[in-house]
């Protein structure tokens, strides 16, 4: 086995530490960040997600993979920063106004890094002006997530901002959470609906051409 693999068995089993140590021996060993990234951390990823879709790993087992694959990103976010690593994309992140649930929501960003995107996680309460705000600096996709049925009602503003701000050109939305369904998604002219944080992987890279 070598230094990569037990990077990426780590991840997939949710050993954080081991993580962390494995891409510290992998740097030592003179393994570039950019190497760890592409071939143990977003493989670990991608294979997290494969077996949540097959039930083989379930919430649990998602969150304690992403966690370990933070852990092992956190190693290497300075390195990969400073050595000007592109991204799969920039991603504007949050639950929308009013709406205070983010467990769902953190793992779709904790997913969306180990896929290898950039996310910017706005937090919980987002206002349509502090996601404006947000995709002015830069983004590619806003990602919305909401878990009330009455806080859903919140994403059709953050497009018509983004719309005003004359930004919906040059930026994806893609939205989630329980009470969301696609024909939703659709009325409020999203580009992408996503029911878990494994498909929203998916619907993110096809939306920005990263497949
Ligand atoms: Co609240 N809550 N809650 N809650 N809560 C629900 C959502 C509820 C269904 C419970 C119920 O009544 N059965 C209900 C909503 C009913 C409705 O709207 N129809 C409810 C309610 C009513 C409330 C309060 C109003 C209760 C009150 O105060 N009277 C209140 C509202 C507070 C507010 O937000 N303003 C409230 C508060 C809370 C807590 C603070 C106590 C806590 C949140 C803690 C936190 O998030 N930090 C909480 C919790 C934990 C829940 C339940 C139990 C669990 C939610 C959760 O984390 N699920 C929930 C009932 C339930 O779901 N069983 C409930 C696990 C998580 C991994 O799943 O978030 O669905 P989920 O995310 C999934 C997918 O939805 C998807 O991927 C994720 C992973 O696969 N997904 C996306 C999510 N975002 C996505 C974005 C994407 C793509 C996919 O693209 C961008």
């Amino acid at each position: 086995m070598t230094e990569l693999d037990h990077v990426y068995q780590a991840v997939l089993e949710g050993r954080a530490d081991a993580a962390r140590a494995g891409v510290e021996v992998c740097l030592a060993a003179a393994q570039s960040a950019a190497v760890i990234l592409r071939e143990a951390l977003i493989p670990a990823m991608e294979e997290v997600g494969a077996r949540f879709e097959r039930q083989e790993y379930y919430v649990p087992e998602m969150l304690i993979a992403a966690r370990a694959m933070q852990a092992g990103l956190n190693v290497i976010r300075p390195i990969l920063i400073a050595n000007g690593v592109k991204t799969a994309g920039r991603v504007v992140l949050g639950t929308v106004q009013g709406d205070l649930h983010d467990i769902g929501k953190n793992l779709v960003g904790m997913m969306l890094e180990g896929a290898g995107f950039e996310v910017h996680d706005l937090g919980t309460d987002v206002t349509p002006a502090k996601f404006v705000e947000a995709a002015k600096q830069g983004a590619d996709l806003v990602a919305m997530s909401a878990l009330l049925t009455t806080t859903m009602t919140k994403m059709p503003a953050v497009i018509g901002a983004l719309t005003e701000a004359g930004l919906r050109r040059g930026v994806k939305v893609i939205v989630g959470g329980a009470p969301l369904t696609q024909d939703f998604a659709d009325e409020i002219g999203a580009d992408g609906y996503a029911p878990d944080a494994s498909q929203a992987v998916h619907v993110s890279k096809a939306l920005l051409g990263s497949d």
